[in-house]
């Protein structure tokens, strides 16, 4: 088995981008949850990391940031390559990425705090999810619908959006028009956009949004195509 660790938080999209690209090559990880107020489970950084997850120990290697821990996986364990062979789909699958960072992962948290009843629900999830102390878990379920509320806020009113919905029904469009009737959104080969999409989506599986965006068929039948991949290359590092 590889010496492989993921610090992490639970809700992170970015940290849900590297499990979708550990999980999709089959290997095996150990995932530290980390306290999101003290940091204190992260191995000691490079000097020039930012104190955020996702981090990936590998053996002695520390490599942080997601594009950059995604491109080292695909660099140290080859098999089931997120690079497709074609120069046009491999430039295209980087733009994706890049757009799931800068966008997607942008839109989503505003439909999940957006209104009162989402963020409590949030919150929920968060406390239970998350690794902090017990007061902290406690004040995250009473105060934290409300300050997911006004993360949502900020992020619509930095984006110059007006409504979260609407916000992330584009990205949607946007997306399904890339997949077309693709198997994999830059042609007929897995790609690092396709697993960066999968990593943002699974993040959201447990809030209405994701029932929403499963509503379409050609990116329901996409999730789940990367999902059954994504279950086989698990259960093969099991047996
Ligand atoms: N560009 C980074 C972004 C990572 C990031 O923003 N992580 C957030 C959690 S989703 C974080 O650790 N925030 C803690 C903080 O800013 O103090 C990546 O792709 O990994």
């Amino acid at each position: 088995m590889e010496d492989l660790t993921l610090y992490q938080f639970a809700l992170c999209p970015f940290c849900h981008k590297v499990r979708a690209g550990l999980e999709l090559k089959g290997l095996a990880y150990r995932a530290v949850e980390v306290n999101p107020m003290t940091k204190k489970e992260l191995p000691s950084l490079p000097s020039d990391a930012p104190r955020k997850v996702p981090v990936l120990v590998h053996g002695d290697r520390v490599v942080f940031d997601s594009t950059a821990i995604l491109a080292y996986l695909d660099e140290a364990f080859p098999a089931a390559s997120f690079t497709p062979t074609e120069p046009g789909a491999r430039t295209r699958s980087i733009e994706i990425e890049d757009w799931t960072d800068t966008e997607l992962i942008a839109a989503l948290p505003t439909v999940i705090y957006g209104t009162w009843r989402e963020a409590i629900k949030a919150a929920q999830v968060t406390a239970r999810t998350s690794n902090f102390g017990l007061l902290h878990n406690l004040s995250v379920r009473a105060g934290g619908s409300l300050i997911m509320h006004q993360i949502a806020k900020r992020i619509l009113k930095k984006h110059g959006k007006q409504d979260g919905h609407a916000w992330v029904a584009s990205t949607m469009d946007r997306f399904e028009a890339w997949l077309g009737d693709q198997d994999y959104v830059t042609g007929t080969e897995l790609s690092v956009g396709d697993v960066a999409v999968h990593g943002a989506l699974t993040c959201v599986a447990e809030f209405p949004i994701f029932e929403e965006i499963m509503r379409r068929p050609r990116i329901a039948t996409w999730y789940g195509r990367m999902s059954t991949r994504r279950e086989a290359a698990r259960a093969a590092h099991a047996s």
